[in-house]
C-alpha cells in the first residue's frame, strides 16, 4: 500500500502523543505535555501534515495513524537502538558536549553507527510521504545528519531544522569524533534555525573551522556549493493560552490555596526543572540551604518549591544527580526545618498544567539558574503566569536572558552573588519588581510561539536569503 504525501512534514525524536495502555489493553493515545507540540501545532493548523517520531517503546513501531487531524509516523526503536541511538549516542554523547560539558561526555564508536542508522530511518520515512517539493522541518540534535540523508534521495525538498539546545563553541565541539560528519549532515539542510545569535556563530565557525567552508554573514557554502542559512530563532511560548490559564479565578483560587497549604509563607522561592544536571539545582540549593543557615532567610518565613520532572533516569549521570539533589534537600530541612515548617518542598513528580498555572501565580520569586540551557520555557512561562509584582531570577547562560533583560541576571557558578542575586529580587520594593514585569511581559508577548513558528518557516521558504520582513527591519 503506499503512503498518502503531505507539503508539510515534521520530524522529531518523539511523536507529538504519548501511549496509553487502557484497562481492557486497548491502546490509546494522548497529546504529549511539553512546549514543541503545543508550537507546532499552531504550525499545522488547517494545513494537511505528518509527523514523524518515535513512540517511546522498544519494538516493532505501530502502523501509521491518525490523530488530531494529524498523519502520525511511529518510528521503531530497537532495545539495543535505545540504548545507543537515544540514550548513548543523544545523551550521552551529544547533550554533555553541547551543554559545556558539564559532565563529561562519552563517546563509544557502536553508539555513533546506531545515530546514522536511525537518521538514515527517519529520513527515508520523511521521503515516503514527502510530497513533491514539500517542506520539512526536522528538530534538535538527535537529527543532526537526517538533512544530508534525506536530501541525497530527495534533493526536491525543501529541508529545515532547528536546534533546541545549545551549540557549543567549536573549541569544545572540536572534542566530538567524526565531528565533520555533523556538519555535513546539517548543511544538507537550506535553514538552520538556532535559539540564539550566539549558537548560530558558533555553528558558522565550526564549519569554517573545520570544514574550511566559506562564511558570509549567516550564510556558510557547503562542500556541494549549496548555500545554507544558519540564524537564531528564538523559541516561545503560547502567551495568550496562559495568560488566560493563569489569571482564571480557578487558578487564582489555587495559587491562593498552595500559599495557605503552605502556612502562607512571607516569601515563596520556586524552582521548576526537568532532573537534569543543566538545569543548576544543585547550586541553587546550595545559595538557599546558605542563605538560611547565614540567617539572611528565615526558614519559619521562607519556602523553596522545587518541582523536578523525572527525565532520563537510567542514565548514570542522572542517577548520581538525583542522589546529590535528594541529599542537599534532606540536609536543609534536617538543618532547618521544624515541626510545620520545611523550608524546601522538594516534589520529583510532573504536575497538570492548570497546576502548574498556579504554582507559578503563587510564587513571589522564579529561581531560573541553569549553567547552560538552549532557551528555557520555564523562564516565559513564569512571566507570562506571575503576580505583577513577583520577580525572576535567571541564570545568564539561559537563551531567555537574550530577551528577558529586566530579569535578575545572575551567574549560577559564582553561589556567593546567586545568594546577592536571590536577596535583591526578595528586598527590592514592590514598583522596582513590578516595572521589571511589565518590561519582561512585553519581551514575551513580543516574540509568542505563533511568531516563531511563522519566522521559522518565512526564514526557510525565503533561504539562504533572509525573509521579506527580516530585510526590511
Ligand atoms: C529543551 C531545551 C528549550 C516541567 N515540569 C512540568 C512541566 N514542565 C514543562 C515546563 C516547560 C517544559 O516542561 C520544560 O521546558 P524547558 O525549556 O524549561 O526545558 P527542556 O525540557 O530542557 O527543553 C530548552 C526547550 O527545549 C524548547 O526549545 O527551551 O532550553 O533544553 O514547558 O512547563 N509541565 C507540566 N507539568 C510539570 O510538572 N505540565
Amino acid at each position: 500500500m503506499t503512503s498518502p504525501t503531505f507539503d508539510l512534514v515534521i520530524a522529531a525524536n518523539r511523536l507529538p502523543v504519548d501511549k496509553e495502555v487502557a484497562e481492557d489493553g486497548s491502546i490509546e493515545w494522548h497529546r504529549s505535555p511539553g512546549g514543541l507540540v503545543t508550537a507546532m501545532e499552531s504550525v499545522m493548523r488547517g494545513r494537511e501534515a505528518a509527523w514523524i517520531g518515535w513512540s517511546g517503546d522498544a519494538g516493532d513501531p505501530p502502523e501509521p495513524f491518525e490523530e488530531n487531524g494529524m498523519y502520525l509516523v511511529p518510528i521503531g526503536l530497537s532495545e539495543d537502538e535505545v540504548t545507543n541511538y537515544y540514550e548513548g549516542y543523544s545523551n550521552d554523547t551529544l547533550w554533555p558536549l553541547y551543554h559545556d560539558v558539564i559532565v563529561p561526555a562519552t563517546f563509544r564508536r557502536r553508539w555513533r553507527s546506531s545515530y546514522e542508522r536511525l537518521n538514515q530511518r527517519f529520513a527515508d520515512a520523511v521521503s515516503e510521504v514527502a510530497a513533491p517539493g514539500a517542506t520539512v522541518w526536522l528538530h534538535d540534535y538527535q537529527l543532526q545528519r537526517v538533512p544530508s540523508l534525506l536530501r541525497a534521495i530527495r534533493p526536491d525538498l525543501r529541508i529545515g531544522w532547528f536546534n533546541h539546545i545549545p551549540f557549543p563553541p567549536v573549541e569544545i565541539f572540536m572534542q566530538l569524533p567524526g565531528r565533520e560528519t555533523l556538519l555535513e549532515g546539517l548543511l544538507g539542510a537550506d535553514f538552520l534555525g538556532f535559539q540564539v545569535r550566539a549558537d548560530a556563530a558558533n555553528f558558522r565557525e565550526a564549519c569554517r573551522r573545520l570544514l574550511r567552508a566559506p562564511v558570509k554573514g549567516d550564510v556558510v557554502t557547503a562542500p556541494d556549493g549549496r548555500r545554507v542559512r544558519a540564524a537564531a530563532v528564538p523559541i516561545s511560548i503560547d502567551v495568550e493560552e496562559l495568560r488566560e490559564l493563569a489569571t482564571s479565578p480557578e487558578t487564582l483560587q489555587r495559587a491562593k490555596e498552595i500559599r495557605a497549604e503552605m502556612g502562607d509563607p512571607e516569601v515563596l522561592l520556586l524552582g521548576v526543572d526537568r532532573l537534569d544536571y543543566t538545569k543548576g539545582i544543585r547550586h541553587r540549593l546550595k545559595a538557599y540551604g546558605e542563605l538560611l543557615a547565614d540567617g539572611r532567610l528565615d526558614p519559619r518565613k521562607t519556602r523553596l518549591v522545587q518541582i523536578a520532572t523525572p527525565s532520563r533516569e537510567r542514565l548514570q549521570a542522572y542517577r548520581v544527580l538525583r542522589g546529590q539533589i535528594e541529599q542537599a534537600v534532606g540536609r536543609i530541612n534536617g538543618d532547618h526545618a521544624d515541626f510545620g515548617d520545611t523550608p524546601v518542598v522538594y516534589m520529583r513528580r510532573s504536575f497538570p498544567k492548570e497546576e502548574m498555572a498556579a504554582i507559578y501565580a503563587a510564587a513571589d520569586v522564579a529561581l531560573v539558574t541553569p549553567l547552560r540551557d538552549g532557551m528555557n520555557l520555564v523562564a516565559k512561562e513564569f512571566v507570562t503566569c506571575a503576580r505583577d509584582d513577583a520577580a525572576l531570577v535567571l541564570s545568564e547562560f539561559a537563551g531567555a536572558a537574550g530577551e528577558l533583560k529586566r530579569a535578575y541576571l545572575c551567574n549560577p557558578h559564582d553561589v556567593d552573588r546567586l545568594k546577592q542575586t536571590i536577596t535583591a529580587a526578595i528586598d527590592a520594593p514592590a514598583d522596582e519588581r513590578r516595572k521589571r514585569m511589565r518590561s519582561m511581559r512585553r519581551a514575551v508577548l513580543a516574540n509568542d510561539v505563533h511568531h516563531w513558528a511563522e519566522a521559522f518557516l518565512a526564514s526557510l521558504q525565503a533561504a539562504p536569503e533572509l525573509p521579506a520582513e527580516e530585510s526590511a527591519r
